[in-house]
This record gives C-alpha cells, sequence and structure tokens, in this order.
C-alpha cells in the first residue's frame, strides 16, 4: 500500500541508506507508473525493523531523470533520491560498476579510472548524504550500505555529528596491493571514517582495510578497533570488523516444504528429461561468478566421456545485469558461445547438456530449482558472500544435496561442509563435480546437516541485530565521547596506545 508522506519535513530515528530503494518505480506498456516491491535481502533482513522503529529507506527509485516525494509504503517510509542519466552513466554505471567493481572484485576484468567518474561519485555521494542529514532525527542511527556510497559516512557526519552512523560493505574489500591501485584510495578510506562501526563480509576484508588504513593514514589499528585521535581533537573509535550477511533461512524452508513448490520441481526435473542428476548454477550475469569455469569443467568431462547427458544435466540459470557496461556485453556473448558448443557437441535428441535461461524467476520458482537440483554449483572467482549458496542449503530441509563452493566465495567461510573447490583449477572442480555426483546419501546427510545448522543459526535477522548491537555499542560510547570529525586532510592521525588500553580497562 503506498500513500503520500503525512507530514513533511519528518524526520526518523533509523534510517537505511542505499543505492537502490526496496521499491521500484516502473512504467508499464500502456504508460502508466507504479511501485513494485523488489524483494532482496536486505529489505527481508531490515523491514521488521523499519516498522517497529519508525524507519526510512533512502536509496534510487531505478528510474533516471524523475523526482519523487517521499511516501510510504507497506509501514516503511520511502525517501528517493533522483538521479540523471548522466549520473547513472558516471556514478553508477562507471565508477561504482566500472571502476569499484572489478577493483575490489580481484581486478578479474580491468577497472578503468576516469576523473570524470570520479566527480560525479562525489557529487551523488554528496545528494545521498544531503538527503539522509534531513530525514535523520536527532541522534539518529543512519546505516549506510555498500560500494556505491562509500563517502556518505563521513559526509554525512559533517553534517550532523550527532548522529551514530554504521556502514556495510557488501562487497570484499580488496588487498592493499589491488586496492592501492585506484587513484582516489585515500579520500574512499577518509570517506567510510565518518562511520562508528564500518562491516565486511569476512573477516579477511577486515583485514584488508585496516591494512589500507595503516597504510595510508600512517594509523596504528587494534584489532577490532581503529582509535584515532585528531590533533587537538578528542579520540575517536572506529570498529572495523566481519559481519556475514545471511538470508531469512526459515523463509526458504517454509517455501521448499509447500506441496506446490515440491510439485513444480518434480516437473523441472521432468522437463530436463528426468536425468540421474541435475546440477544447478543460479547467478547474476557476472564476470565474479565463475560461471565460464564452470562450463568448462562440465564440458571437458563430457568430451573425456567421465559424464554423460543422459545422467546428467546442467541447468544455469544467468540473470541479466548491468547489461550496458561493455564487459557484461562480452561475457553475456562468451557464455553463450560456449554454452551453445557444448549443446551443439554433446547434446542428443533426447537430452540437452545445459539447460540455459538468461532471465530472473519469481522466487517459488527458485526455490523449485533448489528442490530440483542434486548438486548445487557455485563457483565464484571472487565473492562477498555469495546468497545463493545458503539458498540453497535453506531450501534443502530433507538433508539431501550437495553444495560445491568456491572458497573465494565469503560463505566458504562459514560453510566448511560444502565440497570447497578452487575455481581456477579446472581439473580440481572437476573431480569435486564427479565426487559431489557420486556422493553416498549418507555423506550428503552429514554435511547437508551442519551446513543447514549454520545457515538457520546465522539468519538475516541475526546478522542485523548483531550490526545494531554493535552501533547501539558506538552510541553508548559515543554519548560520552566527543566526536566531532574535522575534515580530514587536516587531520594529523595518531593513536594513543596507552589510551586505547585504558580505555578498554575502564569499559
Ligand atoms: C551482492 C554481493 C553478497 C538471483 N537470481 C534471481 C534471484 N536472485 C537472488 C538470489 C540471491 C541474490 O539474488 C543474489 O545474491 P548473491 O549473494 O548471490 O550475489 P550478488 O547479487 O552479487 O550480491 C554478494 C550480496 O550482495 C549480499 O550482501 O552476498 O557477494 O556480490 O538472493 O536468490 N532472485 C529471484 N529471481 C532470480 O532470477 N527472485
Amino acid at each position: 500500500m503506498i500513500a503520500p508522506i503525512s507530514a513533511p519535513g519528518a524526520t526518523y530515528e533509523f534510517v537505511v541508506v542505499s543505492n537502490r530503494l526496496p521499491v521500484d518505480h516502473v512504467i508499464g506498456a500502456d504508460g502508466e507508473s507504479s511501485w513494485q516491491r523488489s524483494p532482496g535481502g536486505l529489505v527481508t533482513a531490515l523491514e521488521p525493523l523499519m516498522r517497529s522503529t519508525d524507519g526510512a529507506w533512502v536509496g534510487w527509485a531505478g528510474q533516471p531523470d524523475l523526482e519523487f516525494e517521499p511516501f510510504e509504503s507497506d509501514g516503511m517510509s520511502i525517501v528517493p533520491v533522483p538521479l540523471t542519466a548522466n549520473d547513472i552513466e558516471n556514478y553508477y554505471e562507471g565508477f561504482s560498476n566500472d571502476t569499484l567493481w572489478p577493483l575490489y572484485h580481484d581486478v578479474i576484468a580491468p577497472p578503468s579510472f576516469y576523473r570524470v567518474w570520479w566527480d560525479s561519485y562525489v557529487s551523488v555521494n554528496k545528494r545521498f548524504a544531503d538527503a539522509a542529514a534531513a530525514v535523520s532525527a536527532q541522534n539518529a542511527v543512519v546505516w549506510v550500505h555498500d560500494y556505491q556510497l562509500q563517502l556518505v559516512p563521513t559526509m554525512l557526519r559533517e553534517l550532523r555529528p550527532d548522529l551514530t552512523i554504521g556502514f556495510f560493505n557488501h562487497i570484499p574489500f580488496p588487498p592493499y596491493g589491488i586496492y592501492s591501485q585506484l587513484p582516489w584510495r585515500r579520500q574512499i578510506i577518509e570517506g567510510l571514517f565518518g562511520a562508528d562501526v564500518i562491516g565486511f563480509q569476512r573477516v579477511q576484508d577486515a583485514a584488508n582495510f585496516s591494512r589500507a588504513v595503516r597504510r595510508l593514514t600512517g594509523m596504528t589499528t587494534r584489532n577490532p578497533v581503529i582509535e584515532v585521535r585528531a590533533k587537538n581533537q578528542p579520540m575517536r573509535r572506529v570498529i572495523a570488523k566481519a559481519f556475514p550477511i545471511s538470508i531469512d533461512a526459515a523463509s526458504f524452508e517454509e517455501l521448499a516444504r509447500q506441496p506446490h513448490i515440491q510439485a513444480r520441481a518434480r516437473e523441472i526435473r521432468d522437463g530436463l528429461g528426468n536425468p540421474k542428476t541435475v546440477m544447478l548454477g543460479v547467478d547474476r550475469l557476472d564476470y565474479t561468478k565463475g560461471i565460464g569455469h564452470r562450463l568448462q569443467a562440465f564440458g571437458e568431462l563430457l568430451a573425456e566421456g567421465r559424464l554423460s547427458v543422459e545422467d546428467v544435466t546442467l541447468l544455469q540459470v544467468a540473470n541479466p545485469s548491468r547489461e550496458r557496461v561493455k564487459a557484461y556485453m562480452d561475457l553475456r556473448d562468451e557464455i553463450e558461445l560456449t554454452v551453445g558448443r557444448i549443446n551443439g557437441d554433446f547434446a542428443t535428441m533426447s537430452h540437452t547438456a545445459i539447460s540455459y535461461h538468461h532471465r530472473g524467476y519469481p522466487r517459488d520458482e527458485m526455490v523449485a530449482l533448489y528442490l530440483a537440483a542434486d548438486v548445487m554449483l557455485v563457483t565464484a572467482l571472487r565473492d562477498g558472500m555469495n546468497l545463493v549458496a545458503k539458498e540453497y542449503v535453506a531450501s534443502r530441509f530433507d538433508d539431501t544435496g550437495v553444495l560445491i563452493l568456491s572458497e573465494f566465495a565469503g560463505a566458504a567461510d562459514e560453510l566448511h561442509r560444502a565440497v570447497l573447490v578452487n575455481p581456477h583449477d579446472i581439473d580440481g572442480l572437476k573431480d569435486a563435480i564427479v565426487r559431489a555426483i557420486e556422493m553416498p546419501h549418507r555423506e550428503q546427510a552429514r554435511r547437508m546437516r551442519s551446513l543447514r545448522k549454520r545457515v538457520l543459526e546465522y539468519d538475516a535477522a541475526r546478522w542485523s541485530t548483531t550490526f545494531l548491537a554493535a552501533l547501539a555499542d558506538a552510541r553508548q560510547r559515543r554519548s560520552t565521547l566527543d566526536s566531532r570529525l574535522d575534515p580530514i586532510d587536516d587531520l594529523e592521525w595518531t593513536i594513543d596506545r596507552r589510551t586505547v588500553n585504558r580505555r578498554t580497562a575502564d569499559g
């Protein structure tokens, strides 16, 4: 249900800031415009909290050159930030998706560095910071999300020193040797410093960040605290720590238990000619996901006769993504050429090798796919977390199925009982696939039980509660500390270890 906000100029105790809103503005074929929920994991994790705390969500509505007034949607206040077509080209497709994304994912694709993109990133981040400042109540908690908005924390703190600010990075933070390529490497670090708590997916990401802090600002860090003192300023503590994101696991299990979804899973298998084994890949069509490596391994196994299309089908869902960015257009061509070749070489009149689908599906269908799959292939070359791996596990309520998981996905830190692979090692990947296909049921069940325990315990609610508890802690500390932050260029960052120890001892 959508209604205009009753009180213009309203402010909120809890504000979430992300590039995209949890609702998309869509214009239908008839020219009529409407708002559609985009039920991502983040919305699911934060929705109950937004409702109970009188929260607002600040973000872009997904359409260029349109301005909207704030409105209410299903008990949430929505505060749209307008972006022009130019902003989208430079801030979003350019700096976010063609500079930061490849740089933060181990330069799997070469990042482009254009000053005009950076300028746009700065000005759009300022617009988000201004919008968040305008709707935040006195002493509110603001939670900023992801790599598109890394300058917002400090911009916001300069506008509103009273706020408690959290930042969560959904993608990896790269090792210093890679991060240091960024011409604006110092500005980004300084942009993040306005936050009280900076969350990462993996312990390694937080460590990479702390190292970049030491190298670029000369500060000493004491895990997880970066306690800094600017010249003539009181001490300020920033926490940089891993808070691995998760899914609403119970809702996946609930869907998986529904008879009509189970019937649909059987129908999917029938449609594939009922092979002994269905393997599944579900990814945004992105070069970080290692789809090509997976296809190569499968193609070689068929060529060597270790697998046959009568027995095994690979079902690959490739959700369209960033289709205006050149690297993504090239990737699509490459993947579809490979799929075509493998099918051309190995499919029979009755059995296809790869059932390939370049589109997105409703959530029910996703769960039916998870249920239909004996083996789930997650072969990311680098991934912040990979929620698909967790969704597969949450859906397998009968403890069957095998998850093959790249050690370069954040999920590998938690899902130890998956069959872990290095996707660059094609021979190793091939052996893992064969092992998964042949895995006895007892071993599958042993592994799946352990995976499910982890995913059901550490779900999205636990993730957001843990992060917000760390923020509440920071807020408590801030009430006793003056936390004004001057423009960082004027600062001489120093650390006084004796003061760190004293404060820790004093609690
Ligand atoms: C970024 C980071 C991190 C996919 N296709 C369909 C569909 N999906 C859903 C999946 C899953 C989500 O999209 C994808 O999440 P991932 O984690 O796998 O990957 P990214 O999109 O790259 O996400 C990643 C994540 O942020 C969260 O912090 O884990 O590392 O890169 O939930 O189910 N959903 C539906 N239809 C589809 O066709 N309904």
